[in-house]
């Protein structure tokens, strides 16, 4: 343990405490994380419906740094075989990717259709990745619904929804569950709905249910939905009472999801503070998502401080931060949590990996969980030359001591079994177009899109030697 909050600290260089997957469990699994939009391009190819980020992307430029979209991406959509290839030559296990809804269901419902060539896209991968030993974890949903059923009923802002979700993850149960073998429902229901909406959904909860009932038995699969979460300090208070800005932060952030699922409901805190504004649970609903999963797919990337909020003067003022109660920052008299990636919002903070992580034992009854995503990214900087582009040394410390967290964690007893990094190649980052960099691999965009190692893939090879 000292040697492990040594390496957090960065008191001790990195060859003086190597980390490679020796250090893991038997049977662990290492793998890296993508998603249909952030990836694949060809939108108006293979049969592909629009999706909301379609439409957002072009019709809102002003809301993407660089007004750029995803209609090309990476062009994973063509170059998966190249993709695969390099995800094995690093000694990645698995590869975690999501399926593009209007690419099966090109108008969302089954009524509109099967796009036949959209399945075969997701089942040349599949076979592709198979065939080189790499296992497929598969996301029905990451972000990207269909455009024509937010045109028909608001997407997920209407319990309509549920069905429309239904019938298309049971297409892909039938589809590709004789050889995807991990289900993610839905990725970030907490991002999804704090920057796209302001409301939460029971979609998956059906889903996993059908799943079970129809599906599990004869396709000997799991399921499980993916969570953000971020690790909250408290400053300030030094009393560990429930009552705590860093406590209530996580009940707002991942209790949201994870009281509800283990539970029934939510948080208490939650409950308390957000009043008649919070949904009630029929009892039928409570029962249905009560332990709607075979694992919990986590995100973690960063940690906040949590300072205490008082209440807003007025009714009308009042915001998701305001019902917690708290003020969210990276920042303590100036002075940040961590060291600052690309993205403003992510600070490094490698010992909330592991505190989150026991936190999730303690509270939750130990779940199985797969680290779903984690990673850092860099600017896009474009006086670089290429071999200077190369040298991500922040991201090998990075990764470097979560995975010093990660291991320390789970010799403290957390059931982790398996860990995906954001991301095998440098993507769409959303509302940050191509400004940022999370890649291992560098993707070159004056040159066609041409994937580099950098030096983390390296890295990355050697830490996964067998
Ligand atoms: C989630 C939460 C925050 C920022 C980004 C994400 N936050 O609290 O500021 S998104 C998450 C996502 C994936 C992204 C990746 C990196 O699932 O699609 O590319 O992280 O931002």
């Amino acid at each position: 343990l000292a040697a492990a909050s040594e390496a957090l600290n960065g008191t001790r260089h990195h060859h003086h405490h190597p980390i490679s997957r020796r250090r893991f469990p038997e049977g662990f699994i290492f793998g890296t994380a993508s998603s249909a939009y952030q990836y694949e391009g060809a939108v108006k190819e293979g049969g592909r419906g629009p999706s909301i980020w379609d439409t957002y992307s072009h019709q809102h430029k002003e809301k993407i740094i660089d007004g750029s979209n995803g209609d090309v991406a990476v062009d994973s959509y063509h170059r998966y075989k190249e993709d695969v290839r390099v995800m094995k030559h690093m000694g990645m296990d698995a590869y975690r990717f999501s399926i593009s809804w209007s690419r099966i269901l090109p108008n969302g419902s089954l009524k509109g259709g099967v796009n036949k060539e959209g399945v075969r896209y997701y089942n040349n991968l599949t076979d592709e990745l198979l065939l080189k030993g790499v296992q497929p974890f598969v996301t029905l949903f990451h972000w990207d619904t269909p455009q024509a059923l937010e045109d028909k009923y608001g997407g997920f802002l209407s319990p309509n929804i549920i069905n429309d979700y239904k019938d298309y993850a049971e297409v892909c149960f039938k589809e590709f569950g004789d050889r995807v073998k991990h289900w993610i429902t839905f990725n970030e229901p907490w991002t999804f709905c704090t920057s796209g909406y302001a409301s939460g959904v029971a979609a998956p909860g059906q889903t996993v249910r059908l799943y079970k009932e129809k599906y599990q038995a004869t396709q000997n699969g799991s399921i499980g939905i993916t969570l953000i979460a971020h690790w909250f300090v408290d400053p300030y208070s030094r009393s560990k009472s429930y009552y705590n800005a860093s406590r209530r932060a996580t009940d707002f952030m991942l209790g949201w999801f994870m009281d509800p699922l283990t539970k029934g409901d939510y948080p208490p805190i939650m409950r308390a503070l957000v009043e008649n504004r919070l949904p009630q649970f029929t009892k039928n609903q409570s029962e249905l998502v009560k332990g709607a999963f075979d694992f919990i797919g986590l995100n973690y990337y960063t940690t906040n401080y949590a300072y205490n909020l008082l209440p807003p003067p007025s009714p009308d003022k009042v915001t998701y931060n305001t019902d917690a109660r708290v003020n969210l920052t990276g920042f303590r008299n100036g002075v940040p949590i961590g060291p600052q990636a690309a993205s403003s919002w992510l600070f490094v903070y490698p010992q909330g990996f592991r505190e989150l992580l026991l936190y999730v034992k303690e509270a939750y009854g130990n779940p199985t969980v797969y680290i779903t995503e984690n990673g850092i990214d860099e600017a896009n900087n474009k006086s670089l030359s290429l071999q200077e582009a190369l040298k991500d040394h922040a991201r090998i410390e990075y990764y470097r001591k979560h995975f010093i967290a990660l291991q320390s964690a789970i010799r403290d007893g957390a059931n982790v079994k398996g860990y995906f990094a954001w991301s095998l190649l440098d993507n769409y980052e959303w509302g940050n177009g191509y400004s940022v960099r999370f890649g291992i691999y560098f993707v070159n965009c004056t040159d066609g899109l041409k994937r580099y190692p950098k030096k983390s893939a390296h890295w990355f090879k050697n830490f996964l030697k067998k």
